[in-house]
């Protein structure tokens, strides 16, 4: 069998990880992880504190070379949620940098520390486990009840950090730079583990700023991810901020992705910089889709063309598929193909629903070019929002602000933002009209049951809410 990592297990010397000051070739990696590894190696599952730090990365690399299916913890997680996660993952272990102060429920967990210092004796990588092997497992929102555990096989993995190598001419020579939490697909999978398939590396900023990209971009990094939430911010700073923009053009790559890119912010960026970024198309449950090659014309608006690998259909309301290309009628996205996951965790009733004869449904309306380009034009379901790249469904939280002894009840939207593409607004009929609960009190109360990207940013107060003949909340006429 391959390995996932060709060159940990040819001990390469090349840098592999850069957190800060602190660094990692792929044969130190291979050193630090190999030794973690056989400590963990028999688990049925570990979750790792994700942290944006050098200790995460080790701990998840350790993980997959034992093949024990990694749970990634947002560690802004609020109480609720992270019994959640815990209560349905039951991991054995948890994995967290030495020194981190870990929650109840975590800490009740044998605990294991990521040491990053290299073992004196580097012992022989595991033997690799099956391509069907669930790999990671990642906790995503739908839109009422808990967020569910997205199974993600090795296979899919390799295959979407091999279809992405294609498509963007990603070698060993790249260095990647990004700030996005360790957490999701987008930051962990494509962002730590894209460079470490490859055998390139990573600058990690721990935290999202423009000028860590610039300081990174202008000293030998060669590609920048991001949600549109930062490109934004990019493109706010590059009026007054000249060595950002001289960083940016010496980029080979620049890649937006987890929400749309607004037209607006690319051109911004192409007028400042003369780099047009590209847009991919990926979701939890099926890693990466659709991209913009690297080799191919770089469109604004659209996510480019399907991965090697990738099936891609669109079908209207009766189900039946589209085979027009005329850039206008409009499908949801089915898809089929090695890169998807194998199921909800404890949710085989899910996992049927989510699948049409074979294909899964993503709930993402779209459109085709005649030359195959994809453009994303909605959503099917009004309760799920992306603010600054994160996926929130609404209902979760109705259900916690409901709680509050303040709510009588409760509805939540997304409203167009300009910096985090859509902002979280809680409408609120209070149990008392004369004494409502602050916004701060509300967003702090969802912030210690849910992760704390899922706090109401804006509060508006109602008499009642609109509701139709049959009770129903018409949450359509709820706007600002
Ligand atoms: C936020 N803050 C609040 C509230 N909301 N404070 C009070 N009340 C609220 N309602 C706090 C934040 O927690 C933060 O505090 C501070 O305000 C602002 O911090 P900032 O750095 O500006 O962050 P932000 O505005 O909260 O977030 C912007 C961000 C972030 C950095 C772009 O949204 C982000 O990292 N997004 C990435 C999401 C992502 O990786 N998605 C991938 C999943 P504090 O400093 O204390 O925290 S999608 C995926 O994986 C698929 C497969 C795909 O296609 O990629
Ligand atoms: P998540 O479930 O958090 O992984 O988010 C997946 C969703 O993010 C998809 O179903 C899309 O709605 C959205 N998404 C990801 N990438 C893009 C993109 N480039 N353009 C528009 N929407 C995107």
């Amino acid at each position: 069998m391959s390995p996932l990592f060709p060159a940990l297990a040819a001990r390469s010397t090349r840098p592999a990880l850069q957190f800060g000051d602190r660094t990692l070739s792929h044969a130190e990696l291979a050193a630090v992880a190999g030794a973690l590894a056989t400590r963990i190696a028999g688990a049925p599952r570990v979750a790792v504190w994700a942290t944006p730090t050098l200790g995460t990365a080790v701990g998840v690399v350790a993980a997959l070379l034992a093949g024990v299916p990694v749970v990634p913890v947002n560690p802004k997680t609020g109480e609720r949620e992270l019994t959640h996660i815990v209560t349905d993952s039951s991991p054995a272990l948890v994995l967290a940098e030495r020194g981190a102060e870990l929650p109840p429920v975590l800490a009740a967990l044998t605990r294991l520390d990521t040491v990053t210092d290299i073992a004196p004796d580097a012992v022989p990588l595991p033997a690799e486990p099956s391509p069907q092997a669930p790999a990671l497992i990642v906790y995503t929102s739908g839109t009422t009840g808990p967020p569910k555990g997205v199974v993600l096989p090795r296979r899919a993995v390799t295959a979407t950090l091999d279809a992405l190598a294609d498509a963007w001419q990603w070698t060993e020579a790249d260095v990647l730079v990004h700030g996005l939490p360790l957490f999701h697909v987008h930051g962990l999978i494509l962002g730590i583990l894209g460079p470490l398939r490859r055998g390139g590396s990573v600058r990690h900023l721990g935290r999202f700023s423009t000028d860590g990209v610039a300081r990174e971009l202008s000293s030998g990094a060669t590609m920048l991810f991001g949600v549109p939430t930062m490109y934004h911010r990019i493109a706010e700073a590059l009026a007054d901020d000249s060595a950002l923009a001289k960083a940016l053009t010496g980029a080979r790559l620049l890649v937006s992705g987890s929400a749309a890119l607004p037209v607006r912010d690319h051109e911004r960026i192409a007028a400042a910089t003369g780099r047009r970024v590209i847009e991919r198309y990926g979701m939890t449950e099926t890693l990466m889709n659709t991209s913009v090659r690297a080799d191919g014309e770089p469109r604004a608006g659209t996510v480019g063309v399907p991965l090697a690998g990738v099936e891609l259909r669109l079908v209207d309301e009766t189900g039946a598929p589209i085979t027009a290309y005329d850039s206008e009628t409009v499908g949801e996205i089915q898809l089929r193909g090695p890169n998807l996951f194998t199921e909800y965790l404890n949710r085989p009733d899910a996992t049927e629903a989510a699948f049409d004869d074979g294909w899964f449904r993503t709930g993402d309306m779209a459109v085709r070019d005649p030359d195959g380009y994809v453009r994303i034009v909605g959503r099917k379901a009004t309760d799920l929002i992306k603010s600054g790249g994160y996926k929130i469904g609404a209902g979760e939280i109705e259900n916690v602000l409901l709680e509050h002894p303040g709510v009588r009840e409760a509805a939540v939207t997304g409203e167009p933002d300009e910096d985090l593409g859509e902002r979280i607004v809680a409408w609120i009929v209070p149990a008392q009209a004369d004494a409502p609960p602050s916004a701060e009190e509300l967003a702090a109360h969802v912030g210690a049951q849910l992760a704390s990207h899922k706090r109401p940013r804006t509060v508006r107060y109602l008499d009642a809410l609109p509701r139709n003949d049959m009770g129903k909340i018409m949450k359509r006429a709820l706007h600002g």
